[in-house]
């Protein structure tokens, strides 16, 4: 039962004879290492972006990979990664434990003083990202969570970002600095709640937010009076930094950054650049790729590039009718018709694969796979599969201190991966 809910784009899988002739050439090789790289498939609009090379995205390519090895397993449904300043680090899982694993995987503990009564655990909700902030001696552990509501909103969860200070295996001075609004009744809607961290080096904090899948809810991701479907951005204690877009504008919500998202799960900074970069669960394909910028519209549900549930991929109209509209962004890429389900995303420094310098990495939740996107400019011009034959959904990635990448498992016996060399 609770394994349907888990999948972030449920539906069934595009039926591409392209793309299973790619998997056959990847499993003909006997090894996970074998990439391909899968143009959209099956339909008459979903191939790459306008701003793409079609052929370079259609390049096939094969190359060995470095190993994958298990760090920690026995983790019920990971979700968050963060390192502590000792390279230990910080793994939630997503019924509302936190935990804290050695750099080397051998030693694991939980971590007390998360508020597992006001965690709504069931459909995508539960405990889902951390951050970690060091000032001076001071270790500050940021969470989000699908949180229950109280008095006359106990029938509905939204999700909530705390934070709290780390001491020893404690969080204390627990509070909430951010909580969605508006929160959904949990009959309607136990999905989307986004929830992807990330701290900049500026001291801002963004939060990714979806906006609860159903159809009486989406529209909400066009309304800068609802925090649904979008990307906020607030100060380390949930105050409203001045520059923020909407700031003053009459009924918005002044924590928006960006709107008309639909499930946004994946938050990375560009090393070289600064830039935000999201990745975005689509309906049925449609999974996007986007480069945040203040203030700007990402569409959701008036444009998109993927179907609505129960209709034919190959033939359906996309969402909202179509897929551009002036003054709505298009995403850098995106994957057409075929179904990634894309997650957690880090940009590789270069530091242990120099080859990968600047790369993005994603972690994919329905392809079960790792996605290695190269983007030049504002521009990508190759997305390669990677690790596919491990069979596991990927819930998040993160490049270690060292420069590895750490993967977590999206499943009931739950791993850490390391990809090193
Ligand atoms: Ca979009």
């Amino acid at each position: 039962m609770r394994k349907d809910l888990h999948a972030d784009a449920p539906g069934p899988l595009v039926n591409c004879s392209r793309r299973e002739a790619l998997h056959r050439l990847a499993g003909a090789g006997g090894a996970v290492g074998l990439a391909a790289m899968l143009p959209g498939c099956g339909g008459s609009d979903d191939g790459a972006a306008a701003t793409e090379s079609p052929q370079a995205l259609a390049e096939v390519q094969a190359e060995a990979l470095p190993a994958a090895r298990t760090l920690h397993s026995g983790l019920d449904h990971a979700w968050g990664l963060a390192f502590l300043p000792d390279h230990s680090m910080l793994v939630t899982e997503r019924i509302g434990r936190l935990r804290h694993v050695s750099a080397d995987g051998s030693r694991i503990s939980t971590v007390s003083g998360v508020p597992v009564g006001r965690i709504q655990n069931a459909g995508h909700g539960g405990l889902l990202d951390v951050a970690v902030d060091t000032q001076g001696s001071d270790i500050w552990v940021y969470l989000s969570y699908a949180e229950h509501g109280t008095g006359d909103q106990f029938n509905r969860a939204g999700t909530a970002v705390a934070r709290a200070r780390l001491v020893g295996n404690d969080l204390r001075d627990f509070h909430v600095i951010f909580r969605a609004y508006p929160k959904y009744l949990l009959s309607i809607s136990k999905y989307h709640y986004g929830s992807r961290l990330l701290l900049a080096g500026s001291g801002k904090l963004f939060i990714t937010l979806g906006e609860g899948r159903s159809d009486e809810l989406r529209g909400q991701a066009q309304w800068l009076s609802s925090h649904l479907g979008k990307i906020v951005r607030i100060n380390r204690d949930g105050s409203v930094p001045a520059d923020n877009p909407f700031v003053g504008h009459e009924h918005a919500l002044p924590e928006i950054w960006t709107l008309g998202h639909r499930n946004p799960q994946g938050l990375a900074l560009h090393p070289a650049t600064g830039e935000l970069w999201s990745s975005e669960h689509g309906p049925q394909g449609g999974d996007e790729l986007n480069l945040i910028e203040r203030g700007h519209n990402y569409g959701w549900p008036r444009i998109s590039h993927g179907c609505e549930y129960g209709t034919p991929v190959d033939t359906c109209t996309v969402v909202g009718g179509s897929t551009s509209a002036p003054g709505l962004d298009q995403p850098v890429t995106h994957w057409g018709r075929v179904r990634i389900a894309p997650s957690g995303m880090t940009f590789c420094d270069g530091r242990m694969f120099p080859e990968w310098r600047n790369h993005l990495v994603i972690a994919g939740l329905g392809g079960k796979e790792l996605w290695r996107v190269v983007i030049e400019g504002r521009r990508v011009v190759s997305r390669t599969r990677m690790y596919a034959g491990l069979g596991e959904r990927f819930r998040h990635v993160q490049q270690a201190p060292d420069g590895a990448l750490l993967l977590l498992t999206d499943e009931a016996n739950g791993r850490v991966l390391r990809i090193a060399r």
